[in-house]
């Protein structure tokens, strides 16, 4: 990391009045939730996050698809906050006027205190059948423990919809799949009007949330970037703090609150 930069980039943030903070799977990485690009494991390896996430996937083998799903539900259970879900949370609390906005299918940031984030990709936890009418669905967690866990790489056959018999699928946002239009809404309004927007280990790639920092960007918000990793998003960021949510996001947010 830049020694200078952080310096500003916590001047900045100490000192904002509005800030949004988007987040991607980086986020949750140092917890041990695999980022979405990087190569699935074991016997996952074999498929194609891009290719599973996709309605068409899961209409041709349900039982692939939400296999997989629940194999990450599983997971996300198992799973505690890290320190830069924690820093994220003090900022809020620093700051009251915060809007943090997720692309994340987890719950790790509210397990870590935050509000109310907003879930532009939906939830692993929100599953619903596949009709128009979208009904939601209950069902058992699965048992805790990684022994009892769906295995990797194994098939499940998707639970049928109590009021319609539909299948039930996860109720998450796939490619070609509109975003929640008032989660959306509120995510963009906010970017117009921050001072600061934060973006944290997200590849920049993925649209309409890829727009977020530029609408702040464009719209004269300061944006700060903290990833490992170069991104498009390089391009519009301020500052660019390299290093992982778990290195930057800590230091900067008591160098902030000094
Ligand atoms: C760390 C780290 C550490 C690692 N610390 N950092 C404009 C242009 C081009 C295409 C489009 C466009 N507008 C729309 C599109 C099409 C498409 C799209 O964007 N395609 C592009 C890929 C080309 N978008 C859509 O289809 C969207 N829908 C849509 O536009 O609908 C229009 C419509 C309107 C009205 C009616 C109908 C339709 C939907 C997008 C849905 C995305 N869904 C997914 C799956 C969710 C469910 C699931 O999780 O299974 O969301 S795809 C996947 O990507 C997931 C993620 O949320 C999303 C973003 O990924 P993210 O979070 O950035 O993760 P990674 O893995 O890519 O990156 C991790 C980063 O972390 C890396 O940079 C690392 O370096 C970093 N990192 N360790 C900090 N410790």
């Amino acid at each position: 990391m830049d020694s200078v930069l952080p310096h500003r980039a916590a001047q900045l943030l100490g000192a904002a009045r509005r800030v949004v903070i988007l987040t991607g799977a980086g986020i949750s990485a140092e917890s041990g939730v695999p980022t979405f690009r990087d190569d699935l494991t074991g016997l996952w390896a074999r498929f194609d996050a891009q290719q599973l996430a996709t309605a068409e996937a899961f209409h041709a083998e349900p039982d692939l698809v939400w296999g997989w799903y629940e194999w990450r539900r599983a997971r996300v259970r198992r799973a505690e906050p890290n320190s830069g879900h924690l820093a994220i949370a003090t900022i809020e609390s620093r700051t009251p006027d915060t809007t943090v906005i997720t692309q994340n299918v987890d719950d790790l940031h509210e397990r870590a205190g935050t509000r109310a984030a907003i879930h532009l990709h939906g939830s692993l936890f929100t599953p619903h059948c596949v009709t128009a009418a979208a009904h939601p669905a209950t069902f058992p967690d699965p048992p805790d423990g990684e022994a009892a866990e769906p295995h990797e790489g194994g098939r499940i056959s998707p639970p049928r919809c109590a009021s319609c018999q539909a299948l039930v699928r996860p109720g998450v946002v796939w490619f070609g799949e509109a975003l929640p239009e008032a989660a959306l809404t509120t995510a963009a309004e906010a970017a117009t009007t921050c001072d600061v927007l934060l973006t944290i280990g997200t590849s920049g790639v993925v649209y309409p949330a890829a727009e977020i920092p530029r609408i702040a960007a464009s719209s004269g918000a300061t944006v700060i970037q903290v990833n490992p990793q170069p991104t498009p998003l390089d391009q519009i960021a301020a500052i660019n703090l390299r290093g992982t949510a778990t290195q930057v996001l800590p230091t900067l947010v008591a160098a902030a609150w000094r």
